[in-house]
């Protein structure tokens, strides 16, 4: 079984460092799985959310596929012993995520939803909802552990897997991304950055989007297939 870290590895400097940060986005987004392929298990356990300060202007709130920038740290509940903080890593830059995708626990993915910049929260994480019967880190973090995370938020933006960045790649816009579309967002994401990737890679980085994204085969990825909000207006 693939453990998730509190955070999988991120930005720690500029350059090259954001480049292959935004890679990974890019990629382990494409390469996600949409919802109807995850299976649950059933539990009562719930994620228990304190806001601790809310500011007064509060117009934008994170939704499924933002991408956040947030510090936290993790504490065991039973004992309130400190296990992470983001602060004393990466030179103490906050983390960048894609929230509800799965790129942290199960509990922060819920914890963080409908949060504005410059917000508060502490939250009780169960064991279901976090590293469960199996603990994680050699013990670190020991089975059935209840977690207690302080987490401030500094940035809500817009995540690759929006309706905007569908769009955005839907250049004729017949609702259906092509590999001719996708093909052309590649390399003018690819270009972006300052080490331009070769053709064999991005034919690579295609074909793995296809075999991810396209369920039925049709050569074309859908909404539906692209995982927008559901609730979001094409
Ligand atoms: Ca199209
Ligand atoms: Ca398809």
């Amino acid at each position: 079984m693939r453990h998730r870290a509190y955070i999988r590895p991120g930005v720690s400097a500029l350059g090259t460092m954001l480049f292959l940060f935004r890679l990974a986005v890019f990629l382990s987004l494409w390469g996600c799985s949409n919802a109807q392929g995850q299976t649950e298990e059933e539990s009562t356990e719930e994620v228990k959310i304190e806001v601790l300060h809310r500011p007064e202007n509060c117009s934008k709130t994170s939704r499924k596929g933002d991408l956040l920038n947030a510090h936290y740290d993790g504490y065991l509940a039973k004992d309130g012993s400190k296990f992470y903080c983001s602060r004393t890593q990466d030179e103490g830059h906050p983390k960048w995520f894609v929230l509800g995708v799965g790129h942290v626990i199960k509990g922060l993915d819920i914890a963080m939803m409908d949060m504005c910049p410059g917000e508060k929260r502490k939250v009780i994480i169960p064991p279901s909802f976090a590293y469960g019967k199996e603990g994680y880190a050699e013990g670190k973090i020991p089975p059935n552990a209840t977690l207690m995370f302080e987490i401030e938020l500094y940035a809500v933006t817009k995540g690759p897997r929006s309706i905007e960045t569908f769009k955005e790649i839907d250049t004729d816009n017949d609702k259906q991304l092509s590999r001719a579309e996708i093909e052309l967002y590649l390399q003018k994401d690819f270009e972006k950055d300052a080490k331009p990737r070769d053709k064999a890679y991005q034919n690579a980085v295609l074909e793995d989007i296809f075999k991810k994204n396209d369920h039925n085969r049709d050569g074309f990825i859908s909404p539906k297939e692209y995982n927008v909000h559901q609730h979001d207006e094409l």
